[in-house]
């Protein structure tokens, strides 16, 4: 294709490729690559909406110190400056970097070299600490290293697919599709799914078990004694293993309570010993937990005792979340690692390292791990601070007091593409970063797949690369010669160079093969699965029981369920779950620019079984309140019984910039696991009220609102912002509260108010267009919000009617983000016999056509219609 791009989709862990064509005027469009491996063309919801999130709205253009806008050179003499002050008087490990698996593998290369050579700390870690800790741990424990054994291929060639604790088809949706065609192709395959909730994955589940929250080792050593007792061993592949005999020991003595019906759990064990081709995908409900290393080996042991790993449709598969969690990996960004999978207390290696980097020290003990670093910079004991492509003080647990912590430190630099953040919000100086469109580099994806990602728009303002940050810093810390880096091909020969004495040191990441790359072959270069060496590109590893353990051999580790940190008290009886939706990206910096992204769930919501929901009181759309010995959070509920009575379940996206009450990690206590040290972001307990609300409110405005309420939450929309208003208080006069709200002093203002109900709704028109309007009720208020949203700008003609005249349907809220439909839309289709099908739905409507995210959610309406025709 001419005039297009070929780079990698900036979110998810899949690693879509995409082909990138700049129209010439700053805006991009996005396509799936065909000839992508990840994706061959395929792309999800959030992945076709990139371009609507390269906008300039809100990038942060020059580098800021203390407020006020500089230049570079200021900006990072004063970087430099600070940090060797602080080495100098309370030493190196006074200094900590925070990084995130969002950054390329080059940025993320060069801030490790800096810190573990040059400033000679180990204090670097990074998000992925409460993302992929507890399975690099587990992996190092069972293979002597952190190797994903398998590919995604092997998802597709299984005959039995087990999710454990992923909800693949929000969080991976282009593999999830995968998975739902071969499964449609091939409908003798199975698929288990394991989460305490109901989630649209289950859509494609022959079995959902809703297991107790945190039992996973409890049902992963009850498959191994089924193992066992069922004669699946595989007798030749153990004799590559150590430790079985105790591993079997401790499956029989552990007596958790997997809180599954004896039947299902006899039924799943069966189903895995009859089919050879298993696969178990694991993620965050596997990671996120007090037991979660421990999660994963007793995944992995099963596998190992039969043998299934590392062959076609069969093994262990983590699948990473962030686009670059698995390079991080690689480089070594982990305070517990070395780089290219070397470790640090490993002396030979050290050694290795500070040769090849020329460098003056390598630390021999690990650092801090990310929530210890933030502990120590609450202390005091951390004096200058550098965070970068991460948003901590939304995403650590026990947020507020990681908020309070950075902003009481020294000296805080942040490298982002915005000032809006929670966390930029707190820095001393800010350095802005070249967004995904904008840079160069390479990622690789769950399958060890390195893809390049290229720059298609010119970055804007004074954005440099976060490598290009890094390396101007160590260079005004006086390691000219070893940052001197002319690009990113440059870092990444480096890199791979490096890599080769792994190799040597026959560990897996090698890919010295690319070693030697010039710049033009690194500007063209092919996506590549490691490792690449000039014996072997790719494939999987383990088929033949060659472990990287000092004596080659795998380990079976015993495990033993434990409950989840915190114990449900009468004062905080239930257990708080977190995770993701479908069309937002974590603190939504980007996802929440895409107006058509915004519209899927638009607000921070809490689900809650109906039998506890009636109990509290709490009627649907009222509003929550969340409370840990942590923190609190208030938050819309969602009634819903796809969650289990006693457990409720809140997404991670909000921040003080979207919804400042709706920071749900301002409620999870920071508890870690005891080998990873990652914390258990699944199972806070909490207590769970009614917020009394004395009103509420929705606002749909053109220009940017100033909410002084209590309780709300934006999201953006085509042409403004949508809002969700609360409040304790009475307010006297609306129109004056209105006119602050919008920033609106003297526009004309329709008003149509009925003080006595306490119903309030106000336009506000410039000329005869509706530039916002209010509406305010004592409950929930009922109108159409996407209806609302769209008639911004329109004639001001029964807007106050907060909903479409009745000659005109509404749509309802949107499914299919792609196309705009509503659900109203769909579940009228269906009512009425035209679609009865999610294809028939997509042939009648398109809904469900283009990404394909939302085919589940589609699948659960059709099934509510035919639940309730049944009930009839
Ligand atoms: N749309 C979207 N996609 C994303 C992201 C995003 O922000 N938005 N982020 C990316 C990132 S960084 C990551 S790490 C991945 C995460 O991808 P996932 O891990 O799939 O996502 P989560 O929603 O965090 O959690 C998965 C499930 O774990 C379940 N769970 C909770 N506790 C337990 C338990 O004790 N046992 C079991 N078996 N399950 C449990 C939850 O109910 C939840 O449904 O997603 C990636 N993809
Ligand atoms: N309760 C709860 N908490 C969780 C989780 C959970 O499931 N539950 N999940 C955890 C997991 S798995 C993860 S991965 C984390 C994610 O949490 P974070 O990494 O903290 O969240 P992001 O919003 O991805 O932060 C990325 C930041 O980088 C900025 N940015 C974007 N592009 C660039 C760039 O090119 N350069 C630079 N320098 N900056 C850029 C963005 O504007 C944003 O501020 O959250 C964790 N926290
Ligand atoms: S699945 Fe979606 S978010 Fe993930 S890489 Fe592919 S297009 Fe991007
Ligand atoms: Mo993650």
């Amino acid at each position: 294709m001419t005039g297009s791009v070929r780079s990698t989709c900036a979110y998810c862990g899949v690693g879509c490729g995409v082909l990138l064509t700049p129209d010439g005027l700053g805006g991009l469009e996005v396509k799936g690559d065909p000839d992508h491996p990840a994706n061959r063309g395929r792309l999800c919801g959030k992945g076709a909406a990139l371009g609507e999130t390269v906008g300039l709205e809100g990038r942060l253009l020059s580098p800021r110190v203390d407020g006020r806008d500089t230049h570079w050179d200021s900006a990072l003499n004063l970087v430099a400056k600070r940090f060797s002050d602080a080495i100098a008087m309370h030493g190196p490990d006074a200094v900590a970097f925070y990084l995130s698996g969002q950054m390329l593998t080059e940025d993320y290369y060069v801030a490790n070299k800096l810190m573990k050579g040059f400033i000679g700390s180990a204090n670097v870690d990074t998000n992925s600490r409460l993302c992929m800790a507890s399975t690099v741990a587990g992996h190092r424990r069972a293979f002597g290293t952190d190797t994903v054994p398998g590919t995604y291929e092997d998802l597709e060639e299984a005959d039995l697919v087990v999710l454990v604790g992923s909800n693949l088809a929000w969080c991976h949706p282009v593999l999830y599709q995968r998975l739902s065609a071969a499964k449609v192709a091939r409908p003798a395959m199975r698929v288990v799914v394991i989460d305490p909730r109901r989630t649209a994955t289950c859509d494609i589940a022959d079995m959902h078990l809703p297991i107790a929250p945190g039992a996973d080792v409890a049902l992963f050593n009850r498959l191994f004694t089924a193992i066992y007792e069922g004669g699946a061993l595989d007798k030749d592949y153990l004799a590559h293993t150590d430790g079985f005999d105790a591993a079997l020991r401790a499956a029989y003595a552990d007596k958790g309570d997997t809180g599954l019906d004896a039947a299902a759990v006899e039924a799943f064990c069966a189903l895995w010993l009859r089919t050879g081709k298993v696969v178990t995908v694991f993620s965050q409900g596997v990671n996120q937990s007090s037991s979660g290393t421990d999660k994963v080996n007793a995944i992995l042991n099963c596998h190992l005792a039969t043998g299934r790993i590392g062959k076609p449709g069969m093994g262990p598969f983590s699948v990473t979340g962030q686009p670059n969690a698995m390079g991080g990996r690689e480089v070594g960004g982990l305070a517990n690692m070395l780089a290219c999978h070397m470790e640090l207390e490993n002396a030979e290696h050290r050694q290795a390292v500070r040769t090849f980097w020329e460098a003056p020290t390598v630390p021999s003990a690990p650092g801090l791990k990310a929530t210890e670093m933030f502990d120590a910079v609450e202390r005091g004991e951390i004096r200058a601070l550098w965070i970068i492509h991460t948003n901590p003080a939304v995403t650590l647990p026990e947020a507020d007091r990681v908020r309070a912590a950075i902003a009481g430190c020294d000296f805080v630099v942040v490298s982002d593409v915005t000032d809006a953040t929670d966390t930029a919000r707190l820095a001393h100086v800010l350095l802005p970063a070249t967004a995904w469109a904008e840079k160069d580099g390479t990622v690789t994806n769950s399958d060890r797949t390195i893809s390049r990602q290229r720059a298609a728009l010119t970055p804007p303002g004074q954005a440099r690369p976060d490598w290009w940050h890094l390396a101007e810093v160590g260079k005004r810390m006086g390691w000219t010669r070893a940052f001197d880096y002319a690009g990113p091909a440059e870092i990444f020969r480096e890199h791979a160079a490096l890599s080769g004495i792994a190799g040597r040191f026959g560990l897996d990441f090698d890919i010295s093969g690319l070693a030697d790359l010039s710049d033009s072959a690194y500007a063209s270069m092919a996506p590549a699965r490691w490792p690449v060496t000039a014996a072997r590109q790719g494939g999987r590893f383990f088929a033949d029981g060659a472990f990287y353990t000092l004596d080659g051999r795998a380990r079976l580790v015993p495990v033993i369920s434990r409950a989840p940190a915190a114990p449900l008290t009468d004062a905080r009886p239930f257990r708080l779950n977190t995770g993701r939706v479908r069309d937002q990206w974590h603190t939504m910096t980007r996802s929440g620019t895409s107006p058509r992204l915004s519209r899927h769930l638009a607000e921070p919501y809490l689900e809650i079984h109906p039998i506890d929901a009636t109990r509290l009181g709490l009627r649907p759309a009222e509003l929550a309140e969340v409370e840990s010995n942590a923190g609190r959070a208030v938050l819309r509920a969602l009634v819903t019984d796809q969650v289990a009575p006693g457990q409720v379940f809140a997404p991670m996206h909000w921040t003080g910039e979207t919804a400042p009450t709706g920071r749900i990690d301002a409620v999870v206590a920071s508890v870690t696991d005891p080998v990873s040290g990652q914390p258990e972001s699944k199972a806070a307990a909490v207590a769970v009220s009614r917020w009394p609300a004395a009103w509420y409110g929705f606002a749909a405005t053109s220009s940017k609102p100033a909410p002084r309420a209590p309780y709300w939450a934006a999201a953006c929309s085509q042409g403004g912002w949508r809002l969700e208003l609360a409040g304790t208080n009475t307010v006297e006069d609306w129109q004056t509260e209105a006119r602050v709200l919008f920033g609106l002093p003297d526009a004309a203002c329709l008003d149509m108010s009925d003080v006595r109900r306490g119903v309030h709704r106000l336009a506000f028109l410039d000329g005869d267009r509706v530039v916002a309007a209010l509406f305010v009720a004592p409950e929930p208020v009922a109108v159409s919000r996407d209806w609302l949203a769209g008639a911004l700008g329109g004639e001001s003609a029964g807007i106050l009617a907060g909903r479409p005249a009745g000659d005109r349907p509404d749509p309802g809220p949107i499914v299919c983000s792609c196309l705009n439909v509503g659900v109203n839309t769909i579940l009228s289709a269906v009512e009425s016999g035209t679609a009865m099908s999610v294809e028939a739905v997509g042939a009648a409507l398109g809904a469900g056509t283009s990404c394909g995210s939302c085919r589940p959610e589609i699948a659960a309406l059709i099934a509510r219609v035919h639940a309730w025709e049944a009930a009839e």
